[in-house]
């Protein structure tokens, strides 16, 4: 750890903020340029005991860059890991209010719920099928704290990953009679298809996420509980959207699941 404790709590109290008041910042490497992984990983905690402390409860976890066309729209090259509280969380065809967020895009994912536990380290994809309970579709809004979504991967780590609100629905099924690699994925804005992609756009099976999620919280003596949500990560770029957009996503055999912004 390059930080101390009250310049990590300073720096998530700032993201968060930021967060809660729709403000946009610098990339807070700027200032701390010797910030390191563990100091990007406990600012994202702080944040989170913060929102726990006023009574928030998490809802799911995700992994996010863990596509090649997330990497390359973001200019980073490693998957990053956040978490998801109940007032991200949209109903099915529900609203989001453009007003509480900074600039918003959409991405399409592929959800998970687990029926066990997973403890890395050495999980692998058939570790993650075998505790999958189902998958479901889900549409992931992001909103970086950043100006102009311009951060580095630390300072996006220690922003929740851009985590600002999710919808999962449509209808979900069990893995064993899909094919996750070639499941085809279609996020439509206002009946307009703006990104179209499969499955194996996430790290080559979108269950490798979850395997390095588990494996990650592994390192830190953590494990991904049974019945957890995990979103794997944008399968295609991300999306910007204005007020008044309509967006859903249909995931082949999976139905689909859709939101707006008022
Ligand atoms: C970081 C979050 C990326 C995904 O699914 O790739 C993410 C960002 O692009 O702002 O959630
Ligand atoms: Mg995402």
């Amino acid at each position: 750890m390059a930080l101390d404790k009250v310049t990590i709590a300073a720096l998530a109290e700032h993201l968060e903020t930021c967060e809660l008041q729709a403000r946009d910042t610098l990339k807070i490497t700027d200032e701390h340029p010797g910030m390191d992984w563990d100091d990007a990983y406990a600012i994202q905690d702080e944040i989170l005991r913060r929102k726990l402390a006023r009574g928030a409860r998490v809802i799911g976890l995700k992994a996010g860059l863990t596509s090649h066309a997330k990497m390359k729209q973001m200019g980073v090259d490693t998957p990053v890991f956040g978490f998801l509280v109940d007032s991200f969380c949209v109903s099915e065809g529900g609203e989001v209010k453009h007003g509480e967020l900074i600039h918003p895009k959409v991405e399409p994912e592929i959800c998970f719920v687990l029926k066990h536990a997973l403890k890395g380290p050495g999980c692998h994809i058939g570790s993650v099928l075998a505790a999958t309970d189902f998958v479901l579709p889900g549409i992931e809004v992001i909103d970086s704290r950043y100006r102009d979504f311009k951060f580095d991967l630390k300072s996006v780590v220690a922003d929740n990953t851009s985590a600002a609100r999710f919808v999962v629905g449509g209808r979900a099924q069990r893995v064993d009679r899909l094919d996750l690699r070639t499941l085809g994925v279609v996020m439509e804005k206002n009946g307009e298809a703006v990104a179209i992609g499969a499955g194996a756009a996430v790290l080559g099976h979108p269950a490798a996420a979850v395997a390095m999620l588990a494996n990650h919280l592994g390192k830190r003596g953590r494990e991904i509980p049974a019945g957890t949500m995990i979103m794997s990560g944008g399968v295609t770029e991300a999306v910007a959207v204005e007020a008044g957009d309509h967006v859903s996503l249909r995931v082949q055999g999976l139905g689909s699941v859709s939101l707006r912004f008022a």
